[in-house]
């Protein structure tokens, strides 16, 4: 039985976000309010099955996904490049791919005690985002 993941999380740190989406050219005036942000997570996790709602007051992004299976995903309200996406389990870490247009572009989440990390990967830059139970 892998880890649990299932739950609600609320942003707690948020290191180099500019960067990360800076890599993902993401505008200034945009960059500027999205950093301001402290997004909150909702998980839902079953068996192989996820849900992964991350929303704002400024925008939401919804992904669900199968491990191990290849899926399309069309980042809507980030950056909006479409790539494809693939999401495995490295022991109890969360790890996903997604290839297209940028380079090294991915994330992986793990629990950590109580917390909930995650690091988001574009380019030359790494953003690390940390949350707690809500
Ligand atoms: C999703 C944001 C910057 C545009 C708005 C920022 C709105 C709230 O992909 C992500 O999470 C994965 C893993 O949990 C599941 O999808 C991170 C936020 C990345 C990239 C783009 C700035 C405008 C933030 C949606």
């Amino acid at each position: 039985m892998p880890v649990d993941f299932n739950g609600t999380w609320n942003l707690v740190s948020n290191d180099n976000f500019e960067g990360y989406m800076t890599a993902l050219g993401i505008d200034f005036a945009t960059r500027k309010i999205a950093k301001m942000l402290k997004p909150q997570k909702v998980i839902k996790q079953d068996g192989d099955l996820f849900s992964i709602h991350t929303t704002s007051t400024f925008r939401d992004y919804t992904l669900q996904f199968k491990i191990g299976e290849e899926f399309e995903e069309d980042n809507k309200g980030l950056d909006n490049r479409k790539c494809k996406s693939l999401v495995t389990w490295d022991d109890d870490k969360l790890i996903c791919v997604q290839t297209g247009e940028k380079k090294n572009r991915g994330w992986t989440h793990w629990l950590e005690g109580d917390d909930l990390h995650l690091e988001l990967r574009c380019e030359n830059q790494v953003c690390k985002q940390v949350f707690k139970r809500a």
